[in-house]
């Protein structure tokens, strides 16, 4: 057992004979003191911090002993938790224990000898808790007056708590309430939230810029939770500090964003609690973290529009964007590889408004991380070219706050914070073990947690009197002043520089400015055509051009998906120009995704680029975006076969299936240059719904839109481009990007063979998705059945619109490394072979 012992002089002999025995029987001892005969020694000086390791599980049970053990038992008794008894008798020794549950036993040095002594500690060690009812029921009512002095004392006006004690109240009460809210769910994680409230309690109180009225004032310090499993923090964040729910019109509901309520409703349907952080679902998420890593690199996003806002719309005098970015997260982020990519482009960006903490507690789901995390993570980030700050205890709230401090004054890099912490702190049996992390602690547990915490062992969900003003009068009264200074600032900016402040203003509720589609082009009928990439990157400029807040980048392929801004004064993103809109990933599409996912949170039109292919290695941020209904969007190009000599490894099969399988993202795929501008008008007035554009490495034919239908079908889905006279086909061919112009060929081959053909463009099978049943009825008469689809891709899914007897013209295993012309014979797509499946179409109906 786990033995602490104190005493001052009047007990001294007594104590050191006592611990000599004590080691000698294999306990484990610690000595509070004193720890010499010095008659100056007061009881209080040794017994409390023995008290205090006793409520907070460092040591079972403890021993005290003065002259008469009066004084130890009086003072012991005062730190909540502790139940001491004055013992001179074996009776009480063992009785005090089973039936009180006494965990100091206190001693006269002057009036028990040291045998005796001895013998009462012995009885006193070998006892055990009675859990008998009514046991249980007196220590109850103990812990209840307990939890009402607690109260009445905060509530005294007499004696106001200091600072110091309405901290620690409030950062127990985030404690508890994580605690409470995963037992009662039977689900989650305590651990991170009960060794991280120290943190998320000086970050929001003492340090963020953030007005809990006005949960999206533009110019608000943003928190984002990258770990996101320990969401109880911020629950408990959101409910403490009363933050205003408001809706997605952007409006204010006059209500809060999480309640109590919620809390206790922890991970069940319709809670504002749900088990991880979600955007649009809690007002003041900033963002869903989703899986681990993404978190850490949506924030580099944030961070990076807030450099480009701040460029693009502060002037002399009116720093109307000077907001910072405060990320938390854990040893996962700092595994995956996404982490290391934004923290990477972080420091090269020079993105001095931009913090991580990183909770260093040694401790993932399989145990202690000396299993697999051995390197030394604060080198790396000191070789990334991080400011790297270190915090070595984590409920040491003033040195968190002064780190916070250093970072807010460091220029030129951004700040990365490690903090050693312990998960589930105050556990007795749970504290620094995976157990901690991710399942309830358990009643047993939790009662002794609490007792740890000088908490009532027996209250639930217990917000102490106190807590909420102490938050008001910190993050309510600071984020109150920023903001209302804010917004004066803001008027006199908007009668100075009416413009710029309107586009703010049209940012926030992303709306476009007027003028946003003047010069699209319009391309002229042309056989031999242009790439859909070149079409797109002269959309693209126009764009940029009409609308300021437009603006993006590639993963290094920039030249390739010419996704390059090169009108005069586009400009390179760079730490020394940060107002510019070209921007360069690098070879990060994972980092890139999740960093134009933070640009759009900050209400930026973003967007990113790369091969089709390494969609793969940005897909769990689109999934993010989509999740999350943010309007960004992906220029993917190369988006088949048609870079045929680089061959399977660069060939997209299954991406376009697998991207038309998340639900709420637009997936568009144009068959010409006209389609690509129709599809770029189509993403721009999305609001809440991410694109991705599949577009072709090689040219394709400009369609004659004289003899064919208006590219404007493709607001639309699918369209009849191309029809039998007067309509009523026999057979349809469905395509979309490049085999549009191949169905369109064998459609002119079937009418010189007088079959009536329809070839429908299909650039979007989602929009298609959404337009009315008699519309779609119309593209695709139910009584059609003779159905041929096109496309260089997985045939999977087809059938929805072929049907299962229908015939689907696609790739069925991985690509080849070849000319394209060789490839496209090799596989199928040849206007002779559509002309086949068709006349076999028909051939099989009629039969
Ligand atoms: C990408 C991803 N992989 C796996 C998981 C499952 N998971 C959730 S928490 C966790 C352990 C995280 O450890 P750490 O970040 O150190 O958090 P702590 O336990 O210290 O709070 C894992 C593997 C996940 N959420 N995301
Ligand atoms: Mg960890």
């Amino acid at each position: 057992m786990r033995v602490g012992i104190a005493t001052d002089h009047g007990g001294f002999a007594l104590k050191e004979e006592i611990m000599a025995k004590l080691n000698l029987a294999g306990h484990q001892v610690v000595d509070f003191g004193a720890h010499s005969l010095n008659p100056d020694d007061d009881y209080p000086d040794f017994v409390l911090p023995l008290a205090e390791a006793v409520v907070r599980g460092k040591v079972d049970r403890g021993v005290a002993v003065c002259g008469s053990g009066v004084g130890a038992a009086v003072c012991a008794n005062k730190v909540p938790g502790v139940r001491a008894g004055l013992i001179h008798d074996h009776f009480s020794a063992r009785q005090g224990v089973e039936d009180d549950h006494m965990n100091i036993l206190c001693m006269g040095g002057r009036t028990v000898g040291p045998e005796v002594a001895w013998d009462l500690v012995q009885t006193y060690l070998a006892a055990e808790y009675s859990q008998a009812e009514r046991h249980l029921r007196r220590l109850r009512k103990v812990a209840l007056i307990e939890a009402q002095r607690l109260k009445t004392q905060n509530a005294s006006e007499e004696r106001p708590m200091s600072d110091e004690q309405a901290a620690q109240l409030s950062i127990n009460t985030i404690r508890t309430l994580s605690i409470d809210a995963v037992q009662q769910a039977k689900s989650g994680h305590p651990g991170t939230p009960m060794a991280l409230a120290p943190l998320v309690y000086t970050i929001w109180n003492r340090v963020m810029n953030f007005d809990p009225e006005d949960p999206i004032w533009p110019n608000r310090d943003r928190f984002v939770l990258s770990n996101g499993h320990a969401s109880m923090l911020l629950w408990s964040i959101l409910h403490l500090t009363q933050v205003q729910a408001v809706n997605a019109e952007y409006e204010r509901l006059g209500q809060p964003s999480v309640t109590l309520d919620d809390i206790r409703r922890f991970r069940q349907l319709d809670s504002k609690a749900p088990g991880h952080p979600e955007y649009h679902w809690v007002s003041g998420v900033e963002t869903t973290t989703g899986p681990l890593g993404q978190g850490v690199a949506t924030s580099v996003g944030m961070a990076l529009a807030q450099k480009w806002l701040a460029n693009n719309y502060n002037r002399p005098g009116f720093d109307i964007f000077d907001y910072k970015i405060y990320t938390v997260c854990g040893d996962g982020c700092m595994m995956e590889g996404i982490g290391s990519e934004a923290a990477s482009l972080a420091a090269h960006l020079g993105l001095d408004n931009l913090c991580w903490v990183w909770d260093n507690n040694h401790i993932t789901i399989e145990g202690n991380t000396s299993i697999t995390f051995t390197e030394d993570v604060a080198a790396r980030f000191l070789a990334y070219g991080w400011n790297v700050l270190r915090v070595g205890d984590a409920n040491d709230v003033d040195r968190i706050e002064h780190a916070l401090e250093v970072f807010r004054q460091t220029k030129g890099r951004p700040t990365f914070i490690v903090l050693d912490s312990h998960i589930g702190y105050g556990s007795p049996h749970k504290q620094d073990t995976s157990a901690a992390h991710g399942e309830p602690l358990g009643d047993d547990e939790v009662r002794l947690v609490k007792r740890a915490y000088g908490w009532p062992e027996d209250a639930k969900f217990l917000v102490p009197d106190g807590v909420y003003e102490h938050f008001a009068a910190g993050i309510g009264g600071r984020g109150r002043d920023a903001r209302q200074k804010w917004t004066e600032l803001f008027t006199a900016y908007r009668e100075k520089y009416p413009g710029l402040a309107t586009e703010i203003e049209q940012m926030q509720k992303r709306e476009l400015p007027a003028g946003w589609d003047r010069n699209l082009p319009v391309f002229a009928a042309d056989p031999k055509g242009i790439a859909g990439r070149d079409a797109s990157g002269k959309v693209l400029n126009v764009l940029a051009q009409n609308i300021r807040w437009f603006l993006g980048g590639s993963a290094d392929l920039a030249p390739s998906n010419k996704t390059t801004l090169t009108y005069e004064g586009a400009g390179n993103f760079q730490a020394a120009t940060p107002g510019g809109k070209n921007l360069h990933f690098g070879i990060r599409e994972h980092a890139m995704g999740a960093i134009v996912n933070g640009m759009s949170l900050s209400k930026l039109r973003s967007f990113g680029a790369t091969f089709f292919i390494f969609s793969d290695y940005a897909r769990p941020a689109i999934r993010l975006a989509a999740l999350m209904e943010l309007p960004v969007f992906f220029a993917f190009t190369h988006d088949a076969m048609g870079d045929g000599e680089d061959g399977p490894t660069h060939q997209p099969v299954e991406q376009l299936a697998s991207l038309r399988a998340i639900p709420g993202l637009v997936t568009l795929r144009p068959a010409d240059a006209n389609e690509v501008v129709e599809a770029y008008r189509y993403i721009v007035q999305l609001r809440h719904q991410p694109a991705v554009l599949a577009l072709s490495r090689q040219a394709l034919p400009t369609l004659d839109r004289s003899k064919y239908a208006a590219a404007s079908g493709v607001s639309k889905g699918a369209y009849v481009l191309a029809d039998a006279p007067g309509g009523k086909p026999d057979v349809i061919l469905i395509a979309s990007g490049s085999e549009v112009s191949l169905a369109v060929e064998a459609h002119e081959k079937l009418l010189a063979d007088g079959i009536r053909s329809r070839v429908v463009s299909m650039p979007s099978w989602d929009i298609f998705e959404h337009q009315t049943q008699e519309y779609r009825d119309s593209v695709l008469p139910p009584n059609v059945t003779a159905r041929v689809a096109i496309e260089q891709a997985s045939t999977f899914g087809w059938e929805r619109y072929v049907g299962l007897a229908g015939r689907v013209i696609g790739m069925h295993t991985f690509g080849a490394s070849a000319p394209l012309k060789e490839l496209q014979k090799k596989f199928g797509f040849e206007p002779y072979e559509i002309v086949a499946a068709a006349k076999e179409q028909i051939g099989r109906r009629a039969a």
